[in-house]
């Protein structure tokens, strides 16, 4: 049966900017969350789109989700599936109620106009009572070592979220502390990171209400865990970021050169005069 999408609803009616309280507890924690950056029309809408990008019937599609759990070629039912990039396939998502607050609430916390930011989404699942945590982390260790970051993410899940079913969980003042060493959690093809060492004893989880949100700062450390309850966990985190500068410098990433040497043969590749990439 084809699964289908609610019309987008109006988003004249929620307007919601950070104080400067709330832009001060941000730039010293690393991460806020608010308790209403939409309307539960809205989320009703979004979790529409959702479930459609996550119905069987939609596997093969462009942009389908990937399990993120599992070795890719497992066969076996995801328990952390992830599909990027929503807005390219319902553009309707950059103009919603969300998108609109979540960047005026971006541009505030990095002290930028919000004409500098640019974004992108994901959507990631964590099926009932089976979900698999996702390691302490910070984002820009996923992101190319040559470049330079100033950046954020507001994780909006598609219901009120519980610490049981995998809500955001956040470490203070991580931010400040730089890029920490990260290690591949599983083959470096798969790509998933988790941090060194982390001490946790200091996390803050936090659940949220129907049409909340959470941000974090790109170097915050953060963490989920599974989903034990009998519902489906479904969040629409979006990146918001200004346009990345190359560095003078590369910093030198561990798991990053791994990563590489997994997915090409430097060796075995030659530019041509035109920046064409062949394999010699
Ligand atoms: O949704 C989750 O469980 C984890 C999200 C996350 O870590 C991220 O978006 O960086």
């Amino acid at each position: 049966m084809a699964t289908r999408v609610m019309s987008p609803p109006s988003t004249a009616d929620l307007t919601v900017s950070p104080t400067a309280e709330e832009i001060a507890r941000f730039r010293q924690d690393g991460f806020l969350s608010v308790e209403r950056i939409t309307t539960d029309e809205e989320i009703a809408w979004l979790r529409s789109i959702f479930e459609l990008v996550f119905s069987d019937e939609e596997a093969d599609a462009a942009g389908a989700p990937l399990d993120r759990s599992r070795p890719l070629d497992s066969g076996e039912p995801g328990r952390l599936r992830q599909a990027f990039f929503p807005e390219v396939r319902f553009p309707e998502i950059l103009a919603s109620t969300f998108h609109r607050n979540a960047r005026r609430y971006a541009a505030a916390l990095l002290g930028v106009e919000e004409g500098a930011l640019t974004s992108w989404s994901h959507m990631i699942e964590k099926p009932q009572g089976d979900g698999s945590p996702v390691a302490w982390h910070q984002d820009e260790a996923y992101w190319e070592p040559e470049l330079e970051y100033h950046a954020l993410a507001a994780w909006l899940p598609l219901h009120e979220v519980t610490v049981d079913m995998g809500c955001m969980q956040f470490i203070p003042g991580s931010h400040l502390r730089g890029i920490v060493p990260h290690r591949h959690d599983a083959d470096p093809r798969e790509n998933k990171l988790a941090a060194i060492d982390v001490d946790d004893s200091t996390a803050v989880p936090c659940p949220l209400p129907l049409g909340g949100v959470t941000f974090h700062h790109a170097r915050t450390l953060h963490h989920t865990a599974p989903n034990v309850t009998d519902r489906r966990r479904m969040a629409l985190p979006s990146e918001f970021q200004v346009a990345p500068v190359r560095r003078a410098v590369p910093t030198d990433h561990a798991w990053w050169r791994e990563r590489r040497a997994f997915i090409s043969a430097p060796d075995e590749i030659s530019y041509l005069a035109d920046g064409t990439r062949v394999r010699v």
